[in-house]
């Protein structure tokens, strides 16, 4: 144990194995696989990354004793058994030789027949919250349904590295990139919002703020169904369910709550679409390709689009848009059998652009809006949002849409010769 926690350390010992009869919760937390792990310091091995940690840790907590006043012991405690982790290091080191992004592929990853059916039954177990969220927020649900869904698999892929570890490692241990100096520093800072938020949910109480501490998340440190940085979850999370806590791992009713109130105050306009399609022709395509930065900011008025070619009048018309309110291209690159790159192009609206607030991918924004409307999402305006009954009409079709689709891949596997 390193010495300077040590000194803190056995007045509180005693203490806590007393409150942790009398007034803690029983834990219901699933096990953390990450804590039965062996513990390299508690093994004797001091890595020189090990060691960084600490001494890096050491002064970060005091810091943060300073300035937010919170007990040095209460930290020095909780932090006393912080891992440097080895493998997230090795996970955000970018490839030497990186594969060409392929948009059919991702696709095809994330708008599969598991993803649909498992959002049809977070639909049905989730009704009521779903629908509170969609009046309150203006966000369809088949959207916050999409986003979890993607994100997690509606909860079954929530990540298996334990909070304070990973972001510890990643916020001292950054590996040598060219971006490493900024990386740090936003990682000191998810590591500070996670302290503070544990320490406001835990009210001070030592367990709580430790089992908060000791959550598991993935190796960038996102926790949860909706997998929030601990700085999300300080900005945008809520109590959706009302038990005076914000827990994303175990309420989906506060997920459900914390997406749609993340898009709300990113700019989601109720009732409107996310995308536009873009006219299909030679020239279209080319001026698409000129024009497509991926900037993620709203640069055309739907009018110059239409004088440009690339976007029907009629869709505008039909939607009874504003022909000036702004859109960005959208574009998808992807390759063709003969490994051609290539590209998908779509007009996004703000919409669109609320999505890629929370994760900054064309493939993601674009892979949630087309999930959502899988699950029955009508990307018209005045269609967006639909009332959520226990009829559920356009569930239904979204199931027969998943037996079309199984039915359509088994063909395709007995027509391809083996
Ligand atoms: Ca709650």
């Amino acid at each position: 144990m390193k010495t300077w926690i040590k000194r803190f350390l056995l007045p509180i010992t005693t203490l806590l194995l007393l409150t942790a009869c009398a007034s803690s919760p029983p834990d219901t937390s699933p096990i953390n696989p990450t804590q039965n792990r062996p513990n390299p310091t508690e093994l004797g091995i001091h890595t020189e990354d090990q060691n960084n940690l600490d001494s890096n840790l050491q002064n970060f907590l005091e810091a943060l004793n300073q300035s937010e006043k919170i007990p040095i012991k209460s930290l020095a405690l909780a932090f006393s058994d912080t891992n440097n982790l080895e493998q997230v290091r090795r996970l955000v080191i970018p490839p030497s030789a990186p594969a060409k992004r392929n948009w059919l592929s991702y696709r095809n990853r994330f708008i599969d027949p598991v993803r649909i059916k498992g959002g049809i039954h977070f639909i049905e177990k989730n009704l009521v919250s779903l629908e509170e969220a969609q009046q309150e927020s203006g966000v369809p649900y088949q959207v916050i349904t999409a986003i979890i869904g993607v994100e997690t698999l509606y909860g079954k892929q929530m990540g298996n590295f334990r909070v304070k570890d990973t972001l510890a490692t990643l916020a001292f241990n950054y590996p040598a990139t060219p971006n490493q100096t900024a990386r740090k520093k936003l990682f000191q800072n998810q590591l500070k919002d996670l302290v503070l938020l544990c320490w406001d949910e835990s009210k001070t109480d030592q367990i709580l703020f430790e089992r908060c501490l000791n959550q598991n998340s993935s190796y960038a440190g996102a926790i949860g169904l909706p997998q929030f940085m601990p700085s999300s979850i300080r900005s945008f999370a809520v109590d959706g369910d009302g038990n005076g806590s914000i827990n994303l791992r175990q309420s989906p009713n506060d997920a459900i709550r914390s997406v749609a109130n993340f898009l709300k105050m990113h700019g989601w306009q109720s009732g409107m679409p996310i995308y536009l399609p873009a006219v299909k022709s030679t020239e279209s395509y080319y001026t698409l390709s000129q024009i497509a930065d991926g900037k993620p900011e709203l640069q055309f008025s739907l009018d110059e689009l239409i004088k440009l070619g690339v976007l029907d009048s009629k869709y505008a018309k039909q939607e009874g848009l504003d022909l000036n309110s702004k859109a960005l291209i959208i574009d998808l690159m992807y390759l063709e059998a003969d490994n051609q790159v290539a590209y998908q192009y779509y007009i996004g609206l703000e919409n669109f652009l609320a999505l890629v607030q929370y994760n900054r991918s064309y493939f993601y924004a674009q892979s949630v809006a087309e999930l959502a409307q899988e699950l029955g999402y009508q990307n018209n305006i005045d269609q967006a949002i639909q009332k959520l009954t226990k009829d559920k009409p356009k569930i239904n079709s979204a199931k027969k849409k998943i037996v079309k689709s199984n039915t359509t891949q088994n063909k395709t596997r007995q027509e391809k010769p083996q």
